[in-house]
């Protein structure tokens, strides 16, 4: 039996404002960019359109069958300077929801998805004086503006990841290479996230709110030996499990320090994971296994890591999990179909509280430092005329909505003639 049933799972897909929306405006992504940051010198101005399209977008999830949206808002768009909203940009983020609320699609808003905006970067961006202040000002406008339909939100996504990126790795923007400073703004970030939590309950007590942690599976390369198993131990700890910890419980341990005034208690209603893959660690740093399926970024593709990082965040967090993100980067779409069947199948057999399942990405998206090239939509975007073309995998998700769970006939279909391609 290759078919099986996903009951009680609620499937839908995700965006972030960045990586479809389209615009000329000043980011902290669009300056990089603009510099000639990413590796096809492309910027996000362009990405999918979505500004211009959110009609014949919402059509599309319609089409689908999609029933749950996660979406972001571009902090630049609606607050262009310090203190200033821009009317006609919150109008159209309302125009969003409202519409998508009147197909029947439940938005999960994303309020900061790795992008700044430019006056704020000009601040000090995450190590200066004024993201607290800031990220307080813009979360209780957008709850006060989009709340009427919104209820379900991500103050942060990824916070290590952005953190890790253009802080220790110096491969996006600020580009810097310094722990302290990439230690320095996980630190504001639980606080932030913290605040954030905070002030939403108090303007809409009934919302669901939580992070979108990017989780990997670490493990060491070889388990007796020492020095991979210590690696690995100070990987996993300093790239997601100290931060998450501060953030879902106001417990700041190692390397944070205390906060004042933060209690420590429970600050998420639901934990958000965005899993893609997994760490293998030796004393030389993360290298994937030899003869491992990879993605067309050289990712790993290791399906039985989204349930050990759910086990463990289940364990850490009880609660329902969302599945914020799952995806792959395949340009030709020729095993996308199976990665999505080797995940929802780990699903259906775990015991987990998994209540939904977003896939990455809606439309291929322009993906940061890798610009337009690598694809992870199920929706084909060929961005010189910007016509959306649904792939197969795309036909194949609408498919497991529509059965709730793979069927026997979608699996001869769209699954049994895809490959991984190995490492
Ligand atoms: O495109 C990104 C997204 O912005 C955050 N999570 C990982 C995705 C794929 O790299």
């Amino acid at each position: 039996m290759k078919s099986f049933a996903l009951p009680g799972l609620a499937l839908g897909v995700a965006t972030s404002a960045t990586q479809i929306d389209g615009g000329q405006l000043d980011t902290e992504w669009h300056r990089w960019a603009g510099a000639g940051g990413a590796k096809d010198g492309s910027t996000p101005a362009r990405a999918a359109d979505h500004w211009n399209r959110v009609t014949q977008d919402v059509e599309l999830l319609v089409e689908l069958g999609i029933k749950h949206y996660r979406m972001g808002i571009e902090w630049a768009r609606v607050e262009p300077s310090p203190g200033q909203f821009d009317p006609e940009a919150i109008a159209h983020y309302r125009g969003e929801v409202a519409a998508l609320r009147a197909a029947g699609i439940t938005p999960l808003v994303t309020l900061f998805h790795f992008n700044l905006p430019g006056w704020l970067v000009d601040a000090g961006g995450w190590l200066g004086p004024d993201i607290k202040t800031a990220f307080g000002r813009f979360t209780r406008k957008m709850v006060q503006e989009l709340g009427e339909w919104v209820d379900e939100w991500i103050p942060i996504n990824e916070p290590n990841v952005y953190a890790t990126m253009g802080y220790l790795y110096g491969v996006w923007p600020p580009e810097e290479h310094s722990l302290r400073q990439a230690v320095a703004v996980m630190q504001a970030e639980a606080e932030v996230h913290i605040a954030a939590y905070q002030m939403i309950h108090a303007l809409q007590p009934d919302a669901k709110v939580g992070t979108a942690a990017h989780l990997r599976a670490f493990q060491p390369a070889s388990a007796k030996n020492l020095v991979h198993w210590l690696a690995t131990r100070t990987g996993d700890h300093f790239f997601q499990r100290a931060l998450l910890k501060a953030m879902n419980t106001g417990v700041f341990g190692l390397p944070f320090r205390r906060p004042r005034g933060v209690a420590a208690r429970r600050y998420y209603d639901f934990q958000g994971v965005n899993y893609y893959t997994r760490s293998t660690l030796s004393g030389s740093g993360d290298q994937v296994p030899a003869n491992s399926a990879v993605n067309d970024l050289g990712w790993e593709i290791y399906p039985p890591g989204l349930i050990e990082v759910c086990r463990w965040v289940n364990e850490a967090y009880p609660g329902p999990i969302y599945i914020t993100e799952s995806g792959t980067c395949d340009n030709t779409d020729s095993f996308r179909s199976r990665y999505l069947y080797d995940h929802l199948a780990q699903i259906a057999a775990s015991d987990l509280p998994i209540e939904r399942y977003y896939h990455w990405c809606f439309t291929d998206n322009w993906e940061w430092a890798e610009g337009e090239v690598a694809r992870f939509g199920i929706v084909a975007l060929d961005y010189e005329t910007q016509s959306r073309t649904v792939k197969d995998s795309g036909r194949f998700f609408a498919d497991i909505i529509a059965n709730h769970g793979v069927t026997e006939q979608a699996y001869v279909r769209w699954v049994e003639p895809q490959q991984y391609r190995t490492s």
